[in-house]
């Protein structure tokens, strides 16, 4: 089993303690860790390396986000390249030709061209309201026009009808004869498969794309097709010429490398992803979903956005300097809680710690949400100043005026002064270590004792 790149990262991310930029150290590190996952995920080797090369000039010399550690900024800015990398934005089909327009479906054998298909013509149909006719050339393997056939009927799709004997050139005229007098504006041609590079084969598709100037034609591979992806993508752009790739099998354990591979050799984008073998199981590609389930980060970039644009960076060292020298007093904890509440609420907060989802769930059904926060921020500001600053002064009087003022229970306003001394001394623990992720230890002791 592969460790995820946010499992070693952490390790790098404790030892990474640089300050101000990015420095060539810090990058050169952690690319090594992206290599590898970039490797795991099965993005072929001259890609990689390319990419990793790109990855470095953008990351050395970037200044830093305070309270963000420097392994992290890393992985944002390789995240951004990754979505880059893989097009951006999701690329729609392109349906802007007069009716009726051809799709061509190309790739090798069991790579899901028929299937693809299926779902292509259903996804048109039901998304565009376009009518569409499903035809198979595929005249070598026997059955290959049935199940076409078949997937049509299944779906109340035409079919072009099945004559034996009929060459793939001309199975395509009369398609498109066909389309022209049924009113079809979409008609999607299933090519035979192959099962590596044949000149044959390749020969008939180049031919049938004269004869049928298709406004599409899609490379149909396998998400499963590790370091070949590069040199199927290669030859069959080279020789055919397509405009889109279609990966299958992305419900399976593929982690996306094939789509950074193959994007990156042809230049063309991915438009969709098979997400199994039913006919609707068809989605639009996406980006920013793909990228982060190869570089397998969680929703670390998240976390990092929105820490960015936080504006009290600065208080968050000077708070940081405060605990070092131990004073830490209920002011601090009121910013500590609303920084947490402007990075998204508490329960947003674990969900982009990594490691602490499957924690999450059983903190909320513990009933751990933002209600406490709130809750706590509440009680910290019906005290006063003083109150604030010198919690010892708070005797029983005083705790029954806050609870009053804030709509809680004196035993609530207990339970928070106790969190705030356990936070105090964990501070101050703190720092001697260094600062080191007192966030992530300051919720977890917040909720220890609710
Ligand atoms: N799990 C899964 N299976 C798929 C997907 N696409 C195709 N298949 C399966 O892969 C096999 C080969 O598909 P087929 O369309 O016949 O491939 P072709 O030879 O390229 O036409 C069939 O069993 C399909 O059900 C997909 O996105 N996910
Ligand atoms: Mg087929």
């Amino acid at each position: 089993m592969y460790k995820s790149l946010s499992e070693r990262l952490s390790g790098i991310f404790d030892r990474l303690k640089g300050r101000g930029i990015l420095s060539e150290e810090h990058v050169n590190t952690a690319m090594r860790e992206i290599r590898i996952a970039l490797l795991e995920a099965d993005v072929a080797l001259p890609v990689v390396k390319e990419f990793i090369e790109e990855a470095k000039a953008k990351a050395i010399g970037q200044e830093l986000i305070k309270s963000i550690n420097p392994a992290q900024m890393v992985i944002k800015i390789v995240n951004d390249q990754l979505v880059q990398a893989l097009g951006g934005e999701p690329e729609p089909l392109n349906l802007n030709a007069p009716s009726p327009m051809v799709m061509l479906m190309v790739g090798l054998q069991g790579s899901g061209k028929t299937t693809s298909s299926a779902k292509l013509a259903k996804l048109i149909n039901t998304r565009f309201r376009k009518n569409v006719l499903l035809a198979s050339l595929d005249i070598y393997r026997p059955a290959a026009q049935l199940q076409l056939e078949n997937l049509a009927k299944q779906m109340s799709i035409p079919s072009l009808p099945i004559v034996e004997g009929e060459k793939p050139q001309d199975i395509t005229k009369r398609a498109i004869a066909a389309a022209k007098v049924q009113n079809i504006d979409v008609i999607i041609l299933d090519t035979a498969g192959r099962l590596h590079i044949d000149d044959e084969l390749m020969d008939e598709v180049k031919q049938i794309k004269a004869i049928s100037n298709p406004i599409e034609t899609f490379l149909v591979a396998d998400s499963l097709t590790g370091q070949d992806a590069v040199n199927i993508a290669k030859n069959f752009h080279e020789i055919v010429g397509i405009t889109g790739i279609i990966l299958t099998r992305a419900d399976g354990d593929a982690r996306g490398g094939a789509a950074l591979s193959m994007r990156h050799i042809t230049g063309q984008p991915i438009k969709f992803l098979g997400m199994g073998e039913k006919v609707d199981q068809l989605e639009i590609f996406d980006p920013h979903r793909v990228a982060s389930r190869i570089l397998d980060m969680g929703d670390i970039v998240a976390l990092v956005e929105r820490a960015a644009s936080l504006s009290d960076s600065e208080d968050q060292e000077k708070l940081a300097k405060k605990l070092e020298k131990g004073h830490f007093d209920l002011n601090d904890m009121a910013k500590q809680i609303e920084g947490m509440q402007k990075m998204g609420g508490l329960s947003s907060m674990l969900g982009f710690l990594p490691g602490i989802g499957k924690i999450k769930d059983k903190l909320e059904g513990a009933g751990v949400d933002d209600s406490l926060v709130r809750r706590q921020l509440a009680i910290i500001r019906s005290m006063t100043k003083l109150e604030r600053r010198n919690p010892n002064v708070l005797n029983g009087s005083r705790r029954k005026r806050i609870a009053n003022g804030s709509g809680v229970l004196v035993m609530d306003v207990n339970r928070l002064l106790k969190q705030f001394e356990q936070m105090q001394k964990m501070f101050k623990q703190m720092g001697k270590m260094g600062n080191k992720g007192f966030l992530r230890q300051g919720l977890n002791s917040m909720m220890r004792n609710r």
